[in-house]
């Protein structure tokens, strides 16, 4: 027996000596000392020893356990520097390289304006509501008192998909379906993209962005109208802006109106901005009609309420200074890094 440990010993040593790497020196380490290792059963076997030889071949495979054990452990340091000092030399970095440039992007000036529009309304107490781009008609049309023979229905102003759906041509419908599903004190904008069959200028595109605003309460009037929206002019284009209301027609509200504000750039002296006007035109706006309330399941008799809706892209290119609407569509890297 004690040859026999002696010479896995020595076996060991042998194998341990021309390890070059610590995936074989831990295979050594399983062939001699792991659960099925050489030395391992060995020692299983020392039950059939006398109670003489017991302690003394006891005493040897501890010895010798721990001598391979130490070897292992100053052999696998050895190793684990070789291959630092392996890794360092293979991962010299030259610094004196030119780098390479990160490009870093920027937000597109009408997602600026829009989060801008957003945070002013949610501090009036304001949710943001979203809905489909593909509408039934009767969202789109018939629950916002449009007529069935206006022109806005026409196939030559709308993307018809069927009879009954479109692309919205306006965010009002998702209005209609807070005002279905919700009960009143509403207050909510919808912003998002909209359709019409516009040709491609300079001031269209058949793909737009629009945002409209919804206040339900009991006692709503145009004074909460006029209040709010001149509010937001000046929060919008700065504390000086004065607004102005011209009566306008829409079938969704009634009375109606259409606001201006002075000039930002001039102030209203008249410039390139404001066509020399002095004002500009910025949303179309009115009391919301007792017709629409009703499709829309609230009582006309004991709830009111103000609608608004604008342009997007317009907002934007007149606040950038931008003179060609499809600048905000081509996506061109050295249009949009201009708004950084
Ligand atoms: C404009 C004018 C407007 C509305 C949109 C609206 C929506 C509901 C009920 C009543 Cl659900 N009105 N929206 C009202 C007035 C004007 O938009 O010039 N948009 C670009």
């Amino acid at each position: 027996m004690e040859l026999e440990i002696k010479l896995i010993r020595d076996h060991c040593l042998a194998d341990l000596n021309e390890v070059e790497e610590l995936k074989a020196l831990d295979n050594v380490r399983i062939k001699y000392l792991g659960k099925k290792g050489a030395l391992t059963i060995a020692l299983k076997g020392m039950g059939k020893l006398s109670s003489e030889e017991r302690p003394i071949i006891g005493k040897l495979a501890n010895e010798i356990r721990e001598e391979i054990e130490q070897n292992i452990t100053q052999q696998k340091q050895a190793l684990e520097q070789k291959e630092m000092e392996a890794q360092i030399r293979e991962e010299v970095i030259d610094v004196s390289l030119p780098g390479k440039k990160h490009l870093s992007g920027n937000l597109h000036p009408l997602t600026t304006t829009i989060n801008e529009l957003k945070e002013i309304f949610l501090g009036m107490g304001f949710t943001i509501e979203e809905g489909p781009e593909i509408e039934w008609t009767k969202y789109n049309f018939d629950y916002l008192n449009v007529p069935k023979e206006h022109s806005a229905r026409d196939l030559q102003d709308t993307f018809y998909y069927k009879d009954d759906i479109v692309l919205r041509t306006q965010t009002s419908p998702v209005q209609v379906r807070v005002m279905q599903e919700r009960k009143p004190p509403l207050r909510m904008i919808s912003p998002g993209r909209v359709y019409r069959t516009d040709e491609v200028d300079a001031t269209h595109s058949p793909v737009f962005h629009q945002m409209e605003g919804l206040v339900i309460d009991k006692g709503i009037t145009m004074g909460d109208l006029k209040g709010t929206l001149d509010l937001f002019a000046k929060k919008l284009f700065g504390e000086q802006t004065k607004t102005k209301f011209r009566p306008h027609q829409f079938y969704f509200t009634e009375p109606s109106a259409e606001m201006d504000v002075t000039c930002f750039k001039c102030g209203g002296v008249g410039c390139k901005v404001c066509s020399n006007t002095g004002w500009i035109e910025v949303l179309g706006c009115g009391m919301v009609h007792p017709n629409v309330l009703k499709a829309c399941g609230i009582d006309p008799d004991v709830y009111s309420g103000f609608a608004f809706g604008l342009g997007l892209d317009r907002i934007a290119i007149t606040k950038y200074g931008i003179t060609d609407l499809r600048l905000l569509f081509e996506n061109d890297l050295r249009f949009l890094s201009q708004f950084k």
